[in-house]
């Protein structure tokens, strides 16, 4: 029973510490439709951000750095900082 307690304590850790970046930012959990913590071009899309005539698409690759075809809080982060400059 006290196994159980810990795994699950660690696990709720676990949660908190990987949700100290742009998971926890509204703009990212707007875009993140089924909440598994990454932007999906179809849940992109699915959005059309205001992005005025620059093609999505483009905007999408540009953000998904690591090209997994999936925007991570990570990679969303450093697209908000880039906006900033
Ligand atoms: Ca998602
Ligand atoms: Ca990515």
């Amino acid at each position: 029973m006290k196994r159980i307690i810990f795994q699950t304590l660690t696990a709720a850790l676990l949660t908190v510490t990987s949700a100290a970046d742009a998971s926890t930012d509204p703009d990212f959990k707007r875009l993140d439709t089924n909440g598994d913590g990454l932007i999906a071009w179809a849940e992109y899309a699915a959005k059309k951000p205001k992005s005025g005539k620059i093609d999505p698409r483009r905007i999408f690759d540009n953000v998904d750095t690591n090209r997994d075809g999936y925007i991570d809080p990570v990679e969303f982060e450093a697209m908000k900082q880039r906006r900033k400059h």
